[in-house]
């Protein structure tokens, strides 16, 4: 038996997982975690399960990662009783070891944890679809709605200052002075377009720390591939990836959103021509989003949806291009320069969505009604 496998039937057993195992599989979407499909099957019925192994350089403290998580499933699971029998595909459910933890810990330092694979799901990394788009807004707002009332001081902060827009710009300022890889000289352009957008990317953030915008639980990394559908109907399941569940600002989980799903290119295409905001797709995460969480929000927070995709793309862009300029330590890459193609892709779209701030707010405005 290979080396990985071994270890996967290891974890497999910590978790004490009911049935026969079969095989397993890497899912390589994500760019900080490690995820493995493990196929189970139990009186010739399919049981399979998510197990992923956490990147401990990113998360700290991978414990209180789980405490927040499992705090928040429960919530949400406790909700949706009210109204369902069964909240089985509407939110995740972890695995507990024989201890009663949500992870194990390998002789090797991994840490681990597991969850239930929701039956005839599919996600999608940049769906084309309407519809799906508009379901994902649908999965997103919903998450909001469900922990409108959860404590947030409750919550550990994983990642300290994650969507502090300020303190990503200083990283790459900090980047810039070290230039550890040495590539300062090559990305001038890149440098200068991120410093223009400083202002006007960092505005969320100054408003929440003004007072103006009041924190919530939000998810924080709200890309499309961190929701499930129903893999028949593409109506949305549950949302996934819950690692930094954390305070934050609504604008920011409509934001983050919009960077992924309205964008008519990839994270990382090369060929800048084609990177623009696609407006029918902002329309529909939108309509789905603030379809559910209008009734919910501040005017402010209304009126700073769209400010937040400025501030999500710009950021983003940022991170790339620091990590970049860091030698690449901190997201997964498939070739060398992908981090800067990210961080160039970022700017031209961060960059569209400032020429048409006031058309994006006024589709906002529409579905507030
Ligand atoms: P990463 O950190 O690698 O992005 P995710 O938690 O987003 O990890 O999972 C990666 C992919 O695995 C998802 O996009 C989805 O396709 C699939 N996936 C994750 N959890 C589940 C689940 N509970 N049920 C079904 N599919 C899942
Ligand atoms: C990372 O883990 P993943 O791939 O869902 C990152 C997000 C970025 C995203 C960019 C913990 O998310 O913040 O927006 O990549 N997650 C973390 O695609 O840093
Ligand atoms: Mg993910």
């Amino acid at each position: 038996m290979r080396k990985a496998e071994k270890q996967i039937r290891e974890v497999c057993a910590r978790f004490n997982l009911a049935g026969e195992y079969r095989f397993y599989e890497l899912i390589n979407s994500g760019h900080i975690n490690t995820t493995y499909k493990v196929y189970f099957s139990r009186g010739g019925e399919v049981k399979d399960y998510i197990l992923q192994r956490i990147n401990t350089y990113v998360f700290k403290n991978p414990v209180q990662v789980m405490e927040n998580i499992s705090a928040v499933t429960e919530y949400i699971r406790a909700k949706i009783k009210q109204t369902k029998a069964t909240a089985k595909r509407d939110v995740l459910h972890y695995s507990r070891t024989e201890n009663g933890d949500y992870y194990a810990v390998l002789d090797d330092g991994s840490f681990w944890r597991c969850c239930r694979f929701i039956d005839n799901s599919v996600s999608f990394l940049r769906p084309n679809a309407l519809m799906v788009v508009e379901e994902s807004g649908k999965a997103f707002g919903k998450f909001q709605l469900y922990l409108s009332d959860f404590p947030v001081s409750k919550l550990h902060i994983v990642i300290p200052h994650f969507h502090n827009t300020i303190s990503r710009y200083a990283d790459l300022a900090e980047a810039i002075e070290r230039n550890e890889a040495g590539r300062v000289g090559s990305v001038q352009a890149e440098i200068d377009g991120y410093e223009e957008l400083k202002e006007i990317a960092t505005k969320p953030y100054r408003l929440q720390k003004q007072g103006v915008l009041p924190l919530r639980v939000t998810h924080n990394d709200t890309k499309t591939s961190n929701v499930l559908f129903d893999s028949k109907t593409f109506e949305h399941l549950s949302v996934i990836d819950l690692d930094t569940v954390m305070p934050g600002l609504v604008a920011f989980d409509f934001g983050d959103a919009i960077r992924v799903a309205a964008s008519t290119g990839e994270e990382d295409e090369r060929d800048l021509e084609k990177v623009a905001l696609d407006f029918d797709s902002y329309e529909a995460f939108t309509r789905g989003f603030v379809g559910v969480v209008k009734d919910m929000l501040t005017e402010d927070e209304k009126h700073t949806l769209a400010l937040g995709a400025v501030a999500m793309t710009a950021e983003c862009g940022a991170r790339f291009l620091t990590d970049y300029l860091n030698g690449d330590k901190y997201f997964k890459i498939h070739y060398p320069d992908q981090n800067l193609v990210r961080a160039r892709c970022h700017l031209v779209l961060a960059k569209d969505m400032v020429r048409h701030l006031d058309k994006m707010q006024a589709i906002v405005d529409k579905y507030c009604e």
